[in-house]
């Protein structure tokens, strides 16, 4: 079907014409698209921009998570996960020594993980010495797991602390070990927001500045943005345009990441979450408008992972990794995912039975293993789909 058939509006048929031109997009048609444009006709636009980046070829990788603590001395109104210090005798509560944390990661010696993720509460006793010294150790166990590690909220915190400049701070932070930056942290930018759901963590500013030196330094980082709670179409904008502008600058970002608002057990419980379609639409805007990324990641844990196969048909071509159960941020939230755990088999059928072709990746998209041509034992009765060879 011609994309002048799909709609009668002249300004989504102007937009579209934009996309099929490989130009960027504005603002103001960014919030169109939110306000006015279908699923359908998102959806097309998005694959579009999709294949010509990606093709059919969708990521995920081998990874597991550390989080030391759900303590924090912040108080983000969303978060279902932290307990504020008052309440560390709480049970729920856990604070764990680096040892505990060094036990972790030797659980996964001898096994083919290629990322630690590491993320959680900020706490004084998680300051940038016991940084230091866990990412060298983890370096010096095995040098060849990616550390991807806290985000400017933690950075800001610690290098305050040490009395440290922010350059100073990823710089020592780089030489301990650090490989990335995952993209948590930014929520909604705009202050009209940030204000009312994280007032007391690192600002709009600071978070696009940490990123900034360590784009600078050569390094690569993710970014998200938590949606569908109290924000609207203009507020999400202004939050993709801001890492737009960012990413033109420094090209540092790989992957975006759209965070769901999950209601469960948190000072927000009252602000309904977002429907499928509208996860399924903001994927889509997201894809459209971040010309610059070259990836746009469903994290399944928070989606499901069933949400997360049809993203891969408005324009997510990422789907995380295999997890292994370790991580609480979202099962506490209340997502469907309550033990989340996939086996490289599970994620790798997950992704063909869609159409798509499954391509393990380390953090920087190397490929590590391209599936497109393996199948599977338990996944054989859908060779007939696509005639691949069976693997033993
Ligand atoms: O910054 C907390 C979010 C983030 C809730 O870089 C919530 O590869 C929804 O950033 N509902 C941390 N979201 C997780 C994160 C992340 C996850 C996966 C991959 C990567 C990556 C990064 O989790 C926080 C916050 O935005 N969050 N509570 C909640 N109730
Ligand atoms: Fe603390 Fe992060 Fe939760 Fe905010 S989102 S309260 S910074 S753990």
């Amino acid at each position: 079907m011609l994309i002048e058939q799909a709609t009668t509006d002249p300004q989504l048929l102007a937009i579209a014409r934009k996309v099929y031109a490989n130009e960027r997009i504005t603002p103001e048609e960014g919030i169109y698209l939110y306000d006015h444009g279908e699923l359908s006709y998102l959806g097309i636009l998005a694959n579009h921009v999709r294949e010509r980046k990606n093709g059919n070829r969708t990521y995920f990788n081998r990874n597991f998570h550390i989080e030391p603590t759900n303590l924090c001395v912040y108080d983000c109104k969303f978060c279902s996960y932290s307990r504020l210090i008052k309440q560390r005798s709480d049970v729920s509560a856990w604070e764990y020594t680096m040892d505990d944390m060094f036990n972790i990661v030797k659980q996964y010696d001898g096994q083919p993980v290629t990322e630690v993720h590491i993320v959680g509460g900020v706490l004084p006793q998680y300051d940038m010495p016991f940084y230091e010294a866990f990412f060298r150790r983890i370096r010096a166990h095995r040098p060849d797991l990616h550390i991807k590690a806290l985000t400017p909220v933690e950075y800001h915190y610690i290098f305050k602390k040490a009395k440290v400049s922010y350059e100073e701070g990823m710089q020592r932070m780089r030489e301990a070990g650090l490989d990335s930056m995952p993209g948590g942290g930014a929520e909604i930018f705009h202050p009209e927001i940030r204000e009312q759901i994280a007032a007391d963590k690192c600002n709009a500013e600071q978070w696009l500045r940490i990123h900034e030196i360590w784009h600078e330094m050569g390094m690569r980082s993710n970014a998200t943005m938590l949606y569908g709670h109290i924000e609207n179409s203009f507020h999400r904008i202004d939050h993709l345009e801001r890492l737009r502008q960012l990413q033109d600058k420094t090209g540092g970002f790989q992957t975006f990441i759209p965070l769901k608002f999950r209601n469960q057990d948190n000072q927000m419980s009252n602000v309904p979450e977002s429907t499928t379609v509208e996860d399924l639409r903001n994927y889509a805007v997201c894809r459209i408008y971040l010309d610059n990324f070259d990836h746009l990641k469903a994290y399944w844990p928070m989606i499901g992972r069933h949400v997360a196969q049809m993203s891969l048909a408005f324009g997510v071509d990422d789907i995380d990794g295999t997890i292994d159960d370790t991580t609480k941020i979202y099962s506490m939230a209340g997502a469907e995912e309550q033990n989340p755990a996939l086996t490289t088999e599970e994620l790798v059928n997950l992704i063909r039975r869609v159409g798509r072709q499954p391509i393990e990746r380390d953090t920087l998209y190397n490929v590590v293993t391209d599936y497109t041509d393996v199948v599977f034992e338990e996944d054989k009765q859908w060779r007939g789909y696509f005639e691949l060879p069976v693997v033993k």
